[in-house]
């Protein structure tokens, strides 16, 4: 039997679990938690928004909209997870009482844990926290548009928005539009910390800057390449996806350092007999690649079809230029330096490959293991380097596919919330403005944060997010916010960004109403390319002074800019915004009718099912892809005695089972077996080596901080590496940066583990 006809057993040394990972990933805990929080006392309200016309709060795979809350763009019924639960159970609390903050001193809220702080509620008063006082206390409106509106007044380039992507399109339309007006093109976004080197990957290769595939194709998909990407955690219903595709004889390629139990088995509650106790398989082959190297992985990818003669010749001269030089590279670069840089042996490599180039579709997909590293571009280029080498790209069944993030965070990168601003737009909003926009380069989320520590920027509006808290180096980026005179906090929840992340003079918090409370109808994109239409709602915050987002962004540009370049009181009526958006922003054509038809759509010109591409000769570009060189300090390098018992590692920072980024709902993670926050999942010949030992208190020392107490966990990471959990472990590091997109390299801190 060839490795392709078998589930292809891992050779890396590190599939030995802790005693507390379960066997399966999903599983009889989602219903637990769903029948736990659906029959509870929040149990009517819960079920009233899960049925409710509007998208999915939490990930970016996306359901609900104008179909209802439980079915997806094909229509298929019983689509919602239990982490749309979880997003949603957080939105329903009470509105945290005003004596809360006028109690409790801004430094006894700073003593709060991230999930702490999300407890106390939901934001209900506007509040400010003046200059030199330590409380946090009730504000007027009226006050509120003063200050925001002198703050505004300032040089454009010292004016900055940061935003995260769970507000609507319209928000995210008026808050660029209200920034460009001004003269800033400081649109700083989550994305930039996230899936930017996608976005700039894609579109030097293909022109176009999102996923190439929708549901429909991946349904045809025989094959899925899934890279740095943990859906079973973060988009838990692609899970079913995988699901069905092995049910249909395909396969999967999993790669990843870390086995993560739900991807090699997964119980899901959508195939209850066939899946949810026994667990379906997942993975066909996993490759445990050193984290950061999957260029080279890719590249070994590519020169084994070379070799076995399965690369698509014929297609690659059609429909792809530079690719010669990308040949010679795989051709070139030695299976010694591929396995030596990756990690992964060349039988494994090799076994990818020949599923790759034996399958009729394959669709490769990723996510933050592949971007956030500091060749993230490169990282990107080698999968869809792979991916034309193979003739996968243009065609029914296969494609590339970026996993995303929030909910809406594709939604404002079509909006124009960005630093890198598309030609067509720019000159679609130069029209409607009826001059040139400011020539300036925006900040992105680290150049902002490097700018106000300079001492460069007067006022920040966030729009939703946590910047202070999913920034790394924790103590620059408290100290750069401090710079700033004023910071306009809009938010639906508290947390640590409003107790940490303080202005020099104003500190400002914005209570406003989320996705299916709105007064009025909004839209939002999902990684598919899928435009939802969400229904007016209401809140069970009846007593409170909540704002809706549109209302404030329109009444504050009006303040800013009168009548300049739109009445911006009429967009308080969401519909015209929309109006505005389909005459603005390409692929959006349908928005103008949306209000009569309630037609959701798929934006234009984003799926590609021919090899022909958006680019000036309608080929895809194809980039070489140097191998990363990667080395670890040493001990001594951490300014500790040579004497030192312990050992450097790669360490990933990401999320846990229960937390949705910034926010922690629970404090374990069951299916790693990490009891709670303050662990280091580790390989055991590592910590051995080290003379460590299992559940030990140690230290974990980065470049500008250290945690201490930190208890060791066992798990099946690749030896050499290890796992801790965002946003706490931001405070130890500040990370190398991908140049081209400005992305952090949150997936390979080099960190020293000793006792
Ligand atoms: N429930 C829930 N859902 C979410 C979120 C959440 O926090 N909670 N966050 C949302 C957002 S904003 C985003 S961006 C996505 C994040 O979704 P993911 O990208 O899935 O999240 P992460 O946990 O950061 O990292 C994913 C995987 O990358 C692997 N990895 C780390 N380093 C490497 C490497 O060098 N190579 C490879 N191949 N793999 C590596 C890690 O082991 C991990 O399994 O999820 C979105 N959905
Ligand atoms: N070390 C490390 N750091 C990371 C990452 C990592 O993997 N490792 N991942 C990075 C990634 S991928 C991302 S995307 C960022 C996430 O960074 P952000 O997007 O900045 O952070 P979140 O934690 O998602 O923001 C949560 C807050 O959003 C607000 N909110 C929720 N819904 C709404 C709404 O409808 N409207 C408004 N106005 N506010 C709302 C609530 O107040 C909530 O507390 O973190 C990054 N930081
Ligand atoms: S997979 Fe994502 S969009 Fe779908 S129900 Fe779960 S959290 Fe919501
Ligand atoms: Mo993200």
């Amino acid at each position: 039997m060839d490795s392709t006809q078998q589930n292809v057993q891992p050779i890396s040394p590190s599939n030995e679990k802790n005693e507390a990972t379960p066997a399966i990933g999903g599983g009889l805990p989602v219903i637990e938690y769903w029948a736990e929080h659906t029959l509870s006392l929040e149990g009517p309200k819960l079920w009233k928004t899960l049925l409710h016309n509007s998208a999915c709060l939490s990930c970016s795979w996306g359901t609900g909209g104008q179909k209802g809350g439980f079915t997806n763009e094909e229509g298929e019924k019983l689509q919602r997870c239990m982490k749309s639960v979880e997003s949603i159970s957080a939105e329903l609390k009470p509105a945290v009482p005003m004596q809360v903050f006028e109690q409790r001193s801004i430094d006894q809220l700073q003593q709060l844990t991230s999930m702490e702080a999300d407890q106390l509620g939901r934001l209900g008063y506007p509040m400010i926290l003046r200059e030199k006082t330590s409380y946090y206390e009730r504000v007027s409106w009226e006050e509120i548009y003063q200050i925001a509106e002198a703050a505004f007044r300032k040089q454009p380039e010292r004016v900055a928005s940061y935003s995260s992507g769970r507000s609507s399109n319209e928000a995210a339309f008026l808050l660029q539009l209200m920034m460009r007006t001004l003269g800033s093109n400081n649109l700083a976004d989550c994305s930039d910390l996230c899936h930017a080197p996608s976005t700039t990957g894609l579109n030097k290769m293909f022109g176009t800057r999102t996923s190439i595939v929708s549901l429909e194709n991946l349904k045809k998909a025989d094959c899925v390449v899934l890279a740095g990407s943990n859906p079973s955690y973060n988009q838990p219903r692609l899970m079913n996806e995988l699901i069905k595709l092995r049910d249909r004889g395909g396969k999967v390629i999993i790669i990843n350092p870390i086995m993560e139990i739900g991807l090699v088995k997964f119980g899901s509650p959508a195939f209850p007999v066939k899946s949810l106790i026994p667990g379906s398989e997942i993975a066909s082959l996993y490759l445990q690649p050193i984290p950061g190297s999957d260029t080279a992985l890719f590249v070994g990818i590519q020169k084994s079809l070379i070799e076995q003669g399965l690369a698509q010749e014929n297609y690659l001269c059609a429909y792809t230029e530079g690719w010669e030089a990308v040949v010679e590279q795989a051709i070139s670069t030695s299976w010694e330096t591929i396995t030596a840089t990756c990690g992964v042996s060349q039988p494994e490599i090799e076994a990818a490959a020949t599923i790759i180039g034996t399958s009729k579709g394959v669709v490769f997909a990723w996510a933050m293991g592949i971007t956030q590293q500091k060749n993230s571009v490169d990282n990107v280029y080698s999968i869809a380097n792979t991916a034309l080498l193979s003739g996968n790209v243009g065609k029914e069944g296969a494609g590339v596919m970026p996993v995303r993030g929030h909910s809406n965070v594709q939604g404002f990168g079509s909006m124009g919330v960005t630093v890198d601003l598309k030609k067509e737009i720019q000159k679609t909003l130069e029209a409607l403005l009826g001059r040139s926009l400011s020539s300036v380069k925006g900040y992105n989320t680290r150049s902002l944060i490097e700018a106000a520590d300079a001492g460069k920027v007067d006022t920040l509006i966030c729009l939703g997010g946590n910047l202070y808290g999913a920034n790394p180096d924790s103590a620059q980026a408290k100290r750069a916010l401090g710079n700033i005179d004023t910071i306009i906090y809009v938010a639906t929840k508290p947390n640590l960004g409003h107790f940490h992340g303080l202005a020099k003079v104003n500190t400002i918090v914005i209570p406003v109403l989320n996705r299916f409370e709105n007064p009025y109808k909004t839209t939002v994109e999902s990684g598919n390319n899928f435009v939802r239409f969400n229904d007016p709602g209401e809140t069970h915050l009846k007593d409170a002074d909540l704002i809706p987002e549109v209302m404030f962004l329109t009444e504050l540009a009006h303040r800013i800019h009168g009548n300049d370049p739109v009445d911006w009181r009429r967009l308080q009526d969401t519909k015209y915004v929309r109006q505005l958006i389909a005459q603005t922003i390409p692929g959006f054509e349908k928005m103008a009718a949306i209000d009569e038809t309630n037609e959701e759509f798929t934006i234009g010109g984003r799926i590609i099912s021919e090899p022909h591409f958006p680019t000036p000769s309608g080929k895809a570009t194809m980039f070489i892809t140097p191998l990363p060189t990667l080395s670890l300090p040493t001990v001594k390098e951490f300014g500790v005695p040579e004497s030192t018992q312990g050992i450097v590692v790669a360490l990933m920072t990401g999320r846990s089972y229960s937390q949705h980024n910034t926010v922690v709902y629970k404090i374990d993670d069951k299916y790693r077996g990490m009891p709670h926050r303050n662990c280091i999942l580790m390989n055991q010949s590592d910590a051995e080596q080290a003379g460590l030992h299992a559940h030990q208190r140690v230290t974990v020392q980065g470049n500008v901080g250290k945690l201490e107490q930190v208890e060791v966990i066992y798990g099946s990471v690749r030896p050499g590496s290890a796992l801790m959990f965002y946003p706490e472990v931001n405070v130890i590091f500040h990370p190398e940066i991908e140049t081209r997109s400005g992305t952090p390299a949150y997936k390979r801190v080099p960190v020293l583990v000793h006792a």
